[in-house]
């Protein structure tokens, strides 16, 4: 299955073209930051377009895959659902079509008849991706698609894509917010145990050219199946022994906040926006671990890097079931998976991390970290 790695490689960077494309194309632009001023169709409409921009890019992510592979059309899920209603209250499917002039014929029903608008979008979509060189060559992946789901969050951080803000990244250090926190995530998992063994990142902002060529991207993939744990990230050297870095999300409970202060110190403890972005810091060694007490991630949050981390040696736990357990920390059942819902809850809740989670890439940070969280939560 490497040639779905190449795959999901490849659309993942159409998925950021098209995620740059909205915010470099001024028409689109104006439609994605537009404030909220006007009557309730005004505000509706722009609520929708920032919602049409993850729906396209799912919806493109999981007609390329599925044309790939058949076998698993069914098991292509997503956060956005393409049901959408336009200002006129009619409701509209999204789906990529055969060709782009139909895309966009099929988009400006959504966008109340801008066919500018739709047509730029539509180009962004079937537009081929720059070839990406990822470095896969040799690797064979002992899977087959019949056995495989996929979890796509077509933008993580939102909030950060729509507000926009421009960062230097500096080498080696972790930027709290900005573009540079929307990800597109994709996710493999095994549908038997709901293992995730592969994914893929794509940071669509990840430093802008200094020539004027507008902003460039930067990929990251891994696998973990059996004996294969490949990882386009090289595992981060052991820094001197010193205190632990945790990185938090800033609404993270205080009660969180001062047990990690005691074990980290006040300056090991950071906090950045974007649960994607967050794992993404663990993986590049810019922190050692995420913590997050509450159940605001799901499944297509966490899918993607959950697979990076495991291939480098780490992973992902539930927080309460680790605070539960009597060996303390990581084993096998407390590690995060993907295949099930929670039949109790309605909607996306069926698909939270509902009892929290760490991120870490280290066994040994695992059991530090929670041994001053117990009896806390
Ligand atoms: C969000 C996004 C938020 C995150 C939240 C996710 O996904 O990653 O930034 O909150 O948990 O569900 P925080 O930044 O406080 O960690 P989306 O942007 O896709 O809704
Ligand atoms: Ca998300
Ligand atoms: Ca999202």
């Amino acid at each position: 299955m490497a040639d779905l790695l190449r795959l999901l490689l490849r659309v993942a960077e159409k998925a950021a073209n098209v995620a740059r494309v909205c915010r470099q194309e001024a028409l689109l632009f104006q439609l994605l930051v537009q404030e909220k001023t006007g009557d309730d169709k005004n505000k509706k409409f722009v609520q929708d377009f920032k919602t049409l921009a993850d729906v396209v890019i799912q919806e493109l992510i999981r007609h390329d895959v599925g044309a790939q592979f058949p076998e698993m059309s069914a098991f292509i899920h997503g956060e956005e659902s393409n049901k959408f209603e336009n200002g006129l209250g009619e409701s509209v499917t999204v789906t990529v079509c055969g060709t782009e002039q139909e895309t966009a014929a099929l988009l400006a029903t959504v966008l109340d008849g801008d066919h500018a608008a739709a047509s730029l979008l539509a180009r962004a979509i079937h537009q081929d991706p720059a070839t990406i060189d990822a470095n896969t060559d040799g690797l064979t992946v002992p899977l087959s698609p019949s056995e495989l789901g996929i979890w796509i969050d077509p933008i993580d951080a939102t909030s950060q894509y729509i507000e926009g803000r421009e960062e230097v990244l500096e080498e080696g250090r972790l930027s709290p917010s900005g573009l540079h926190c929307a990800l597109v995530l994709i996710g493999v998992y095994l549908r038997s145990t709901g293992e995730p063994v592969m994914g893929v990142i794509n940071q669509p902002f990840n430093y802008k050219d200094p020539a004027g060529g507008g902003w460039r991207g930067k990929h990251f993939w891994g696998v973990s199946c059996g004996s294969i744990n490949v990882c386009s990230v090289s595992r981060p050297k052991d820094g001197p022994a010193g205190r632990l870095s945790v990185v938090l999300s800033s609404s993270e409970k205080p009660i969180v906040k001062e047990a990690l202060t005691s074990l980290c110190g006040p300056d090991k403890l950071k906090y950045a926006s974007g649960a994607g972005y967050k794992i993404l810091c663990v993986i590049q060694g810019l922190t050692d671990a995420y913590v997050l007490s509450e159940g605001s991630t799901f499944k297509w949050d966490s899918c993607a890097p959950h697979a990076l981390l495991r291939a480098l040696g780490g992973g992902v736990v539930d927080l309460a079931k680790c605070l539960q357990s009597s060996s303390g920390a990581q084993d096998a059942h407390t590690e995060l998976t993907y295949h099930q819902p929670y039949t109790e809850c309605k909607g996306a809740d069926r698909w939270a991390n509902h009892g929290g989670l760490v991120a870490y890439r280290d066994c040994s940070h695992l059991r530090s970290i929670i041994g001053p969280l117990k009896g806390k939560l």
